[in-house]
């Protein structure tokens, strides 16, 4: 391996419009259904990668701090497709820090595994154009995908392994959108972690199928409004979607419930907003927290609405984010 120098990389979080739930194949990280995200500006993952001879095994920092052991392996584990692709054993040091609003609750592996695809390659000496590095961010986590790229962003299911990636989607909505973030019971940690939910879920929830189905629809319908510029259409389609999702997870046996009560204050004044004219469409992943789908003018007064609501810790408005990137120093 032609050991480089410490890379470091800086990839943004992103939020599903159309939602990722359910896997084809779990050893290679298959989604099941495509989907389509928003890059986030506001929510950045910055990741430092040494190959290091010296090294017996990888040193993970994340967040000043080492990593925990099932982080810790999963991060290896990363590392391993990377030197398996430049066929030299050598051990990494790899810090991460996450540059999210303060005490948000908020984490992303979304950020995460697509900054430490870009740093890890780039630092092995591998050059991968972008698709490559998006087929391999999604070994890491199925959203990293998407966090290869910057602003609406599409991920195709495919049918195979290389045929399951993301790429950019061009739209006249790119600059006018904004999220606004409702942080809810900030820095409490996640009930049950996606990717076993999921498993759960598609296992269990007889509403599964039914979300299969719907999925594609949804992404056709959502890519039409993204074409026409249509950002109520866009909106409504993304409320329903995360709906639709938040259905099937609470079917599953036992019910996988991610809301707390201000999640439904949220969506209540969301709605309510909406009737009189704001630009409000809410989305939500697997946790409590709100993420509602706005335009530039109007995402003042929506953050301003949801700051005073009980059980709302934090707000923050994300204008659209860039591709991953490495820092030039
Ligand atoms: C999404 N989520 O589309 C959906 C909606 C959460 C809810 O992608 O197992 O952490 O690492 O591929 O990417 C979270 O799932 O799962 C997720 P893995 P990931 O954003």
């Amino acid at each position: 391996m032609a050991v480089a120098p410490a890379v470091t990389a800086r990839a943004c979080a992103n939020i599903a419009l159309v939602k990722y739930w359910g896997k084809r194949d779990a050893s290679l990280n298959l989604p099941a259904a495509g989907s389509l995200s928003l890059a986030l500006g506001a929510l950045v993952t910055e990741t430092t990668v040494a190959f290091d001879p010296e090294l017996a095994n990888d040193v993970i920092d994340l967040d000043g701090q080492p990593a925990r052991a099932d982080a810790a392996m999963r991060v290896t584990a990363f590392l391993d497709l990377v030197r398996a692709q430049t066929g030299v054993q050598i051990r990494a040091r790899v810090t991460s820090k996450n540059e999210f609003p303060t005490a948000s609750g908020l984490a992303s592996s979304a950020s995460g595994f697509a900054a430490l695809a870009l740093a890890a390659t780039k630092a092995g000496g591998l050059d991968l154009a972008p698709r490559e590095l998006s087929i391999l961010a999604r070994r890491g986590s199925g959203s990293a995908a998407r966090s290869v790229f910057g602003g609406f962003v599409r991920m195709h299911a495919g049918v195979a392994s290389e045929d399951a990636f993301a790429e950019p989607v061009e739209t006249p909505l790119a600059q006018r959108v904004r999220m606004v973030i409702a942080v809810i019971g900030g820095g409490v940690p996640k009930q049950y972690a996606s990717r076993d939910a999921m498993e759960h879920t598609a296992r269990t929830s007889p509403l599964y199928r039914a979300w299969l189905e719907l999925v594609p629809r949804d992404l056709e319908a959502a890519e039409g409004a993204l074409a026409r510029g249509d950002l109520e259409q866009l909106g409504t389609i993304a409320e329903a979607n995360a709906l639709a999702m938040h259905a099937t997870a609470l079917a599953a046996r036992p019910g996988l419930v991610y809301w707390r009560p201000a999640t439904l204050a949220v969506i209540g004044q969301v709605r309510g907003l909406r009737e009189c004219g704001v630009a409000a469409w809410a989305t939500i992943d697997a946790g409590p927290h709100v993420k509602v789908l706005t335009s530039e003018e109007d995402a003042p007064t929506l953050a301003m609405q949801l700051r005073d609501i009980d059980g709302v810790t934090a707000v923050t408005i994300s204008a659209p984010g860039g591709p991953a990137a490495v820092v030039e120093t």
